[in-house]
């Protein structure tokens, strides 16, 4: 029976990123062998338990699974994917949770496959912070047997596994839309303390007075939940609250008082766009949500 004692874990990579899951993992009592490119970087890991290999083979020949967190899919190859790491590693166990596309996950997977090395793909949600606290959402792609028998690596890593398709490449759809999600709020949430900031309100008092009660107190989830709703479904025209032509005119107004501040609204244009071209192709009197089918039918 594996424990936490017995396992042995090889970490490839002590990024931001990379220092979190090692101290997770040093947390959970595993036994942690750390390799990075700036050496020093593994100092206080090896003060907390961890050994440091000289190399990302000799830490795969140490360890019965290898965590590799570099930067992106070019670091991965050149660190990991090479013949000795092969070699180490054969019959043990890859953990790649670099962000990459998906032909780089397949090219990981190939790489693996070639090598006699069992393959998971994972992809982080969240900041380190959350890694270190066991509140840190992570996707994965792989055999789920392999997931299942890694589940007590996994859950030290983060705490929250979710095993999204037994294909490795599959978890690069998802990743990519939580990260257009995450990007377009937090630039969004960014341009309005812009806003608030040049208005004479302080970013801190927006947050608390407003965005805090509109995320917690449930609203944005509704805006959410029913649009998904409408997307799922495809119609556009049920329990409507607001027309798209109302949303399209509100924020035409919206853009005219910010630019009247002088501040930037390069983030709002592709909005107003594609309201804009969502009503031409007759879905003004429909709901916002018919978005979707401009986004789903054209790439301009
Ligand atoms: N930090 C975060 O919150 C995000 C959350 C979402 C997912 N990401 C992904 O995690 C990967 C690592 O991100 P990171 O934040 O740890 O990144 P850095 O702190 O910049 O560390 C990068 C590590 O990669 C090493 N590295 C870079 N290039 C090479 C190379 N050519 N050969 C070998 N290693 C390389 C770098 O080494 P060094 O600069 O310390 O010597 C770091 O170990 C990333 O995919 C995010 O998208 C994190």
């Amino acid at each position: 029976m594996r424990t936490h004692e017995n396992t042995k874990v090889g970490m490839i990579g002590l990024g931001n990123m990379g220092r979190a899951l090692a101290d997770a993992l040093l947390s959970g009592g595993f036994q942690v062998t750390v390799w990075n490119r700036t050496a020093a970087k593994a100092d206080p890991l090896v003060d907390a338990g961890a050994s440091v290999a000289a190399s990302p083979a000799e830490a795969a020949e140490r360890s019965d699974v290898l965590v590799v967190c570099l930067l992106d899919h070019a670091a991965t190859r050149a660190a990991v994917l090479t013949e000795e790491a092969g070699t180490a590693l054969k019959g043990k166990a890859l953990v790649q949770l670099s962000t990459t596309t998906v032909d780089e996950v397949e090219e990981t997977a190939r790489w693996a496959e070639t090598n006699g090395v069992a393959f998971l793909k994972g992809a982080i949600l969240v900041y380190p912070d959350a890694i270190r606290a066991g509140r840190g959402e992570i996707l994965y792609g792989g055999p789920k047997d392999l997931f299942d028998s890694w589940r007590p690596l996994l859950d030290a890593m983060g705490g929250q596994p979710c095993l999204v398709s037994g294909r490795p490449a599959d978890t690069v759809g998802p990743t990519s839309a939580c990260y257009s999600f995450l990007y377009s709020a937090l630039l969004s949430f960014l341009h309005g303390a812009a806003v608030c900031h040049r208005s004479g309100v302080p970013v801190e008092a927006f947050t608390r007075n407003v965005i805090e009660p509109f995320v917690m107190g449930g609203s944005l989830m509704n805006f959410l939940n029913s649009a998904g709703r409408a997307a799922d479904a495809r119609r556009y025209d049920e329990d409507l609250q607001a027309t798209l032509d109302v949303w399209n005119d509100a924020l035409r107004q919206t853009i005219a008082d910010i630019e009247a501040i002088e501040i930037d609204t390069a983030t709002l244009r592709p909005f107003k766009a594609l309201l804009d071209r969502t009503a031409e192709a007759g879905h003004g009197q429909e709901d916002i949500a018919a978005v979707f089918e401009t986004l789903i039918a054209d790439k301009r």
